[in-house]
C-alpha cells in the first residue's frame, strides 16, 4: 500500500527541467532567430509543446525550463501559453536561463552544466526526483509510467530508448544492455553504431531524457564539474561515466503507455533536419497520420491567439478557394487558391491563381497571386510574391532559397528580402 502511495504521488514531488537551449543548427535558417524548441509544429503549436504536455498530462506539476540560445520567441509563447499552473499550490512552469549563476564568466557549456548552474534552485524545491527532458522532440510518453518503473527497480538513472535504424543512430547515444534492462556499454554519436544483439540493422538509442534520484543528480554534477576533462554533457560525460559505476537502467519508449492504440507503432521524432520537420508535419495530412493530434485522452497544450475559423471564398472571377488532404488553421482565407496535402499554420492569406502543394506554411504568411509552390517550408511572415514558382527547378531554388538534397526548400523573410522581394 505505501509503495502504491509513493508511486502514485512521485510525479508531484518530482521537478521536470526541460532542455530548451540548443539552437538545432541543422534546422538551418528556421532557426536564425527562434531555438529549436520554439519552431512551430503541426498547424497549431511549437514544439516545446509535446514535452511540456506530456508533463502535464502525467501529473508533472513543477517544471522548470532552461533556455540559452535566442530564447525570446520561445519566452514569449511559454509566457502566453503555459501560465495556467498556481503557483500557490506549488505548481509552475518557469525559467532558467543562463545567467552565470555560479562561473561568472561562461553561458551553460553543456547539458550537465546547464543544470548545474541551477542546482541552488534546483536544490531549494526539495524535490526526490529530478526528470530531466528535452524540448525538442515530438511525442507522446507517460512520464509518471517511466518514473514508477525507475522507482520498482531501484535504479540510480533511467534512460529511456527506443530501436531505430542502426546508421539513423549516429546521432545519438546508443546502448546496450543486460537481460534485466541495465545498461552495460553506452556511446555518445558513434561513427559506427553497435547494433542491438540479434538484430543485425537495428541499434538502441538513447532519447537524451533521464530519470534521476535527485540527491544522486545532484552529487555527480558536483563530481563533473571539478572534472577538468569533463565537457558537462550528459550524454557525454555524465552518462558514460555512470553506466559502469551506478544503476543506470533502460526504459522501453512507449507511445504516451495506456493510451495509444494497441498495434500503432511508437512515435518519436527528433525533427532536427529541414527534411525531417518537413516529413513529419506532412505526414499530419495522411489520411491516417503516424501521430494522432486528436487524442483528447492525451490533448497537446499550446498558446493559441483568437481567431475567426479558416475561410475557403471563390474569387472574384469566380475561381473557387479550396483544400484537400491538408490541415488549413483558424485565421487563414483561401481565396481562389488550390491547396494539396499542405498544412497552414494560423492567418496564412492564399490568393487567387495560387496553388500550394506539399507545402509547409508557418504563420502570418500571404502567398501572391499565381505563385506556385511545391515541396517547400514557409517560415513565418513571408510575403510571397505574385508568380513565383518554387519546387520546379532545383538549380534556381537552390541560388535563391535553401534547398536540401532531396528536394525541400526552405524560405524564409531573409532570402526574400534578399531577392528584393
Ligand atoms: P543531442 O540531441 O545532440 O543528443 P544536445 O544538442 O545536447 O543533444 O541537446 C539536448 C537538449 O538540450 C536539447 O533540447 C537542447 O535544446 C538542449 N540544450 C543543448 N545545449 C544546451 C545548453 N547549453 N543549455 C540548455 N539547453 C541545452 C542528446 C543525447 C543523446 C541522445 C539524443 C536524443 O546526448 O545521447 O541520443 O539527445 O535526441
Ligand atoms: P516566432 O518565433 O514567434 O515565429 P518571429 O519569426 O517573428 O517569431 O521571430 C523570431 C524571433 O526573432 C523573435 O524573438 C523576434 O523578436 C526576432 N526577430 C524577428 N524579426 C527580426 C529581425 N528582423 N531582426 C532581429 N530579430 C528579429
Amino acid at each position: 500500500m505505501a509503495i502504491e502511495r509513493e508511486l502514485r504521488i512521485a510525479p508531484r514531488r518530482a521537478i521536470a527541467l526541460v532542455l530548451a537551449g540548443g539552437r538545432g543548427s541543422r534546422l538551418k535558417q528556421l532557426t536564425d532567430r527562434r531555438a529549436k524548441p520554439a519552431v512551430h509544429f503541426g498547424g497549431k503549436f511549437r514544439i516545446i509543446d509535446f514535452a511540456l504536455s506530456n508533463c502535464i498530462n502525467s501529473g508533472f506539476r513543477r517544471i522548470s525550463v532552461i533556455t540559452q540560445y535566442k530564447s525570446h520567441s520561445l519566452l514569449v509563447h511559454l509566457q502566453r501559453g503555459w501560465g495556467f499552473l498556481r503557483g500557490e499550490i506549488n505548481e509552475f512552469v518557469d525559467f532558467l536561463p543562463a545567467q552565470q549563476r555560479i562561473d561568472e564568466t561562461s553561458w551553460y557549456q553543456g547539458t550537465a552544466d546547464a543544470v548545474y548552474q541551477n542546482l541552488d534552485i534546483l536544490q531549494g524545491h526539495g524535490a526526490e526526483h529530478v526528470l530531466i527532458l528535452a524540448g525538442d522532440h515530438i511525442y507522446k510518453m507517460d512520464y509518471a509510467a517511466m518514473l514508477a518503473w525507475h522507482i520498482s527497480r531501484g535504479a540510480d538513472v533511467t534512460v529511456p530508448c527506443v530501436e531505430v535504424p542502426r546508421m539513423d543512430a549516429t546521432g545519438f547515444g546508443v546502448m546496450h544492455v543486460d537481460d534485466h534492462d541495465q545498461v552495460v556499454s553506452f556511446l555518445e554519436k558513434p561513427a559506427d553504431p553497435p547494433a542491438i544483439p540479434g538484430k543485425p540493422d537495428k541499434a538502441l538509442a538513447s532519447m537524451g531524457i533521464y530519470v534521476f534520484n535527485a540527491k544522486f543528480l545532484y552529487d555527480q554534477l558536483r563530481r563533473d564539474a571539478a572534472d577538468p576533462t569533463s565537457s558537462r554533457d550528459f550524454g557525454k560525460d555524465l552518462i558514460p561515466y555512470l553506466v559502469p559505476r551506478a544503476k543506470v537502467m533502460a526504459h522501453r519508449f512507449q507511445d504516451s503507455c495506456i493510451y495509444s492504440q494497441p498495434d500503432a507503432a511508437p512515435y518519436w521524432r527528433d525533427v532536427g533536419t529541414i527534411d525531417a520537420y518537413w516529413e513529419a508535419n506532412l505526414d499530419l495530412t495522411k489520411v491516417t497520420p503516424d501521430l494522432n493530434l486528436y487524442d483528447r485522452q492525451w490533448p497537446i497544450f499550446t498558446y493559441q491567439e483568437q481567431l475567426p475559423p479558416a475561410k475557403f471564398v471563390f474569387d472574384s472571377d469566380d475561381r473557387r478557394g479550396m483544400a484537400v488532404d491538408s490541415l488549413v488553421s483558424g485565421g487563414c482565407i483561401i481565396s481562389g487558391a488550390r491547396i494539396t496535402r499542405s498544412l497552414l499554420f494560423s492567418s496564412v492569406r492564399a490568393n487567387s491563381y495560387s496553388s500550394l502543394t506539399e507545402a509547409v506554411v508557418l504563420p502570418q504568411c500571404d502567398i501572391g497571386r499565381h505563385a506556385r509552390l511545391t515541396k517547400v517550408v514557409v517560415d513565418r511572415g513571408c510575403r510571397i510574391p505574385d508568380h513565383l514558382v518554387v519546387g520546379e527547378n532545383p538549380d534556381e531554388d537552390a541560388r535563391r532559397f535553401h534547398r536540401t538534397e532531396s528536394g525541400v526548400t526552405l524560405i524564409t523573410r531573409d532570402m526574400l528580402a534578399r531577392l528584393g522581394a
